[in-house]
């Protein structure tokens, strides 16, 4: 299970917001967001490019930091 952390969120609608835009993308299920750590994870049907992942994140307006 992939995971990236995602900068910025203060939130549960941040969370909220960062587990949509991940299931909306091709192939991505299981999204788990922890707010306090920033961790998301999530599970993938077929391989999920990173950089679609981040640009997804960064374009709601946070950052992917790992
Ligand atoms: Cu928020």
């Amino acid at each position: 299970m992939p995971s990236i952390t995602v900068k910025g969120m203060s939130c549960n609608h941040c969370v909220q917001s960062v587990t949509k835009a991940l299931e909306a993308l091709p192939g991505v299920s299981g999204v788990k967001v922890d707010l306090l750590s920033g961790k998301a994870s999530y599970e993938e049907a077929a391989p999920v490019d990173l950089a679609v992942v981040k640009k997804a994140i960064e374009k709601i307006g946070f950052e992917v930091v790992g």
